[in-house]
């Protein structure tokens, strides 16, 4: 075991991007549930994340938080294989795709659909019909920019996983899981492509908490 413990929440998307860039390398790791979301956790139930988010990485007693960070660090401290690309326009893309998942992606694709129209539902909590539409409408604009990023082709390719991948797949798994997101999903067709390729990589079935099953069954 190389060292590495992974502060997470099954559910969480953002946990779920460290775990594909864990599973894409091959590297076996603790994992320690945490709930970001319940105010009441204390001790060993509580994130060490200074902000109460998840996930946060401890590589032997050195703690990394906010993905993008983690998954750099595990990229540049595991090289083998490589999760970002050869050219200067493919790393300035990747990183584009990281910053509008963070910025622009995470709140409407999965806060909104998914935690309103899967996520809510399933676990019997109040759902408001209103966060669906406003985050279908504000996903409009992401989904435009990843297809462009797409259709160019240097990431986002389906080949050759890189970090931008692992980013992007967990959100649009969990988007993908509504029936609308899949739809708009859809309406992309080299995004769709993208998603053809990722919704099947053997690092997102080992990551896989059931939401990804229920998307492909219905
Ligand atoms: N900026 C953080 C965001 C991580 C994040 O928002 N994680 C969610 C779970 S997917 C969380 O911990 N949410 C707790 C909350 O919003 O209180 C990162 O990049 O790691």
């Amino acid at each position: 075991m190389s060292g590495l413990t992974l502060y997470g929440y099954r559910p969480s998307v953002y946990t779920r991007v460290i775990r594909l860039v864990l599973a894409e390398k091959g590297l076996r790791y603790r994992s320690c549930e945490v709930n970001p979301f319940d105010p009441g956790a204390s001790g060993d139930r509580q994130t060490p994340h200074p902000f109460t988010r998840v996930p946060v990485l401890d590589h032997d007693g050195v703690r990394i938080y906010e993905t993008a960070a983690i998954a750099r660090y595990l990229d540049a401290a595991f090289p083998v294989p490589p999760l970002t690309p050869g050219t200067p326009i493919a790393v300035a893309r990747m990183a584009q795709v990281v910053a509008i998942v963070d910025a622009y992606g995470y709140w409407p694709l999965v806060r909104q659909v998914f935690g309103h129209g899967v996520f809510r539902p399933r676990h019997r909590l109040e759902a408001d019909p209103k966060e669906i539409t406003a985050g279908l409408a504000a996903a409009e604009a992401v989904l435009d920019a990843l297809e462009a990023i797409a259709v160019e082709g240097t990431v986002l390719t389906g080949a050759g996983p890189t970090l931008a991948d692992c980013h992007l797949a967990p959100m649009i798994a969990a988007f993908a899981a509504a029936p609308q997101g899949r739809a708009a999903v859809a309406r992309r067709p080299a995004l769709s492509k993208w998603w053809q390729c990722w919704a099947t990589r053997p690092s997102m079935r080992q990551t896989d908490v059931g939401f990804d099953r229920a998307n492909a069954e219905s």
